[in-house]
């Protein structure tokens, strides 16, 4: 590839970026990409967003892997890890409430959560992450796809930096390996919608560590200390509703709440 056709690139997926932010802001779905963005130009669509959102002032607080169980891969019609980025601006902290105001289609899914003690960067192996992880927490994230019609190729979704939207964490406990075959529970208003286990995430959470030293190895940037890892949803999303109180719940680990709000204006 040439110089100019770095610098085209560049410029044309800067453009992308600012189409998704834009719908993200707004809260107005777009058109797919679909064949106009290779896998690697779309994570290079991804960085773009990182930085428009860091010239707004937003904090990277972490990173995200997308598809590591079947249920999702089912839902979506898509069958390769993924990763994202998260910022302090999609964090609900605890006892606010979620307004779903200027978001497109919202879903929501039960996961569970790493944080690092120290900073992670690219280079940084998977045995040097595993000794940086230093707690472990149940957790909920909050996906918006700013496509129409929440259907993306692979390549879309990992522009739209996988459909991050916002998380909420539970209480951080000590991390330890032994996180496979605890049951997850979904509720919404106290009734069941959800249920899974947290085997469906690779069929180890601990994998989903591994994943994420490959993938940021590949595409990442460097993460601060006190970033957290979500390792993908553990059963399939389901859409979020105003006034509406959702729980779940990792079987010896804990519980996340969040509160929807009445408003949509
Ligand atoms: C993409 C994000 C997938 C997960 O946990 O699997 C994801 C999507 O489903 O829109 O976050
Ligand atoms: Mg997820």
């Amino acid at each position: 590839m040439t110089s100019s056709q770095i610098t085209e690139n560049r410029g044309w997926h800067a453009s992308v970026a600012a189409r998704l932010d834009q719908a993200e802001t707004s809260g107005i779905a777009i058109e797919q990409f679909n064949d106009a963005l290779t896998l690697d130009g779309a994570y290079s669509v991804q960085r773009e967003l990182l930085s428009v959102r860091r010239k707004r002032g937003e904090q990277l607080s972490g990173a995200k892997l997308g598809f590591t169980s079947k249920a999702k891969m089912e839902q979506m019609g898509v069958d390769e890890v993924i990763s994202g980025f998260l910022t302090d601006r999609m964090l609900i902290p605890p006892g606010t409430e979620l307004s779903l105001s200027r978001l497109v289609h919202p879903r929501i899914e039960p996961e569970i959560a790493f944080r690092f003690k120290r900073e992670i960067h690219p280079g940084t192996s998977y045995e040097e992450i595993l000794e940086n992880i230093d707690a472990v927490a149940p957790a909920v994230e909050i996906i918006d796809s700013r496509y129409r019609n929440f259907s993306f190729s692979l390549s879309d979704v990992v522009a739209d930096n996988t459909s991050a939207c916002r998380y909420a964490l539970g209480e951080w406990v000590e991390f330890s390996k032994n996180l496979a075959g605890r049951a997850v529970t979904m509720l919404v208003d106290g009734t069941i919608v959800e249920t899974g286990t947290t085997s469906a995430i690779l069929s180890d959470p601990m994998l989903a560590i591994e994943a994420f030293a490959r993938m940021n190895q590949k595409y990442g940037t460097s993460l601060p200390a006190g970033a957290v890892l979500l390792a993908g949803a553990a059963t399939a999303a389901i859409p979020l509703e105003p006034s509406t109180e959702i729980t779940a719940i990792v079987a010896g680990l804990g519980t996340v709440e969040i509160k929807i709000s009445g408003d949509l204006a």
